[in-house]
């Protein structure tokens, strides 16, 4: 099961072509990480800059300090790795309070039209399997995935043995 698992990573081809990613994307679905950040209407909007890198905003509510509930502004940037479909996000909040990371950034598959699966391990265990993940499934549409996308999404969670760790991501103009 932990080889197959891994294997998915594996499997993910090259998203390079980041110029078709670029744009918004609304988060769907998500897998929580330890400590959860982002809590719900959560829309990225990637961007390609002049000099050609891939840079990222993205806005979220969470809820920080003593249950003070608000819209995260979120800014990011994507290095590229020698892993074609890996890339590493370094982000930050507009506001300090806000979390900072360094994070790998897997593109698990896409068809940049319409679906997009991330997932990221913030840690690994001796053996090689994942200690702490996290996982958006994102839509170009902000009523969800496409009948059609759904099960291709479903393959997906299962390769990457996180089938049934998802949550709905609401979308309700909080932010
Ligand atoms: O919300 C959590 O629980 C963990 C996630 C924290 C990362 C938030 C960073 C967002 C920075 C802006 C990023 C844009 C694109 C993101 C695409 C996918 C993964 C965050």
């Amino acid at each position: 099961i932990v080889a197959l698992c891994l294997l998915a990573m594996s499997w993910a081809q090259d998203y390079r072509n980041i110029t078709n990613y670029s744009g918004t994307w609304y988060a769907v679905g998500k897998k929580d990480p330890e400590g959860l950040f982002l809590i719900d209407n959560i829309v990225a909007e990637f961007i390609i800059e002049e000099d050609g890198k891939l840079t990222a905003k993205a806005k979220g509510r969470v809820i920080i300090l003593n249950n003070w509930e608000m819209c995260a502004d979120m800014l990011a940037t994507f290095e590229e790795t020698p892993d074609p479909a890996k890339f590493r996000m370094k982000y930050w909040g507009a506001a300090s309070y806000l979390q900072t990371g360094n994070d790998d950034h897997w593109v698990i598959d896409t068809d940049y039209d319409n679906y997009a699966i991330h997932y990221s391990c913030r840690l690994v265990d001796a053996d090689g399997t994942c200690l702490d993940s996290y996982s958006f499934i994102f839509s170009r549409h902000p009523t969800g995935l496409r009948p059609q996308d759904q099960p291709i999404v479903t393959q997906k969670k299962m390769e990457l043995c996180l089938l049934g760790k998802y949550r709905r991501v609401a979308h309700n103009g909080f932010c």
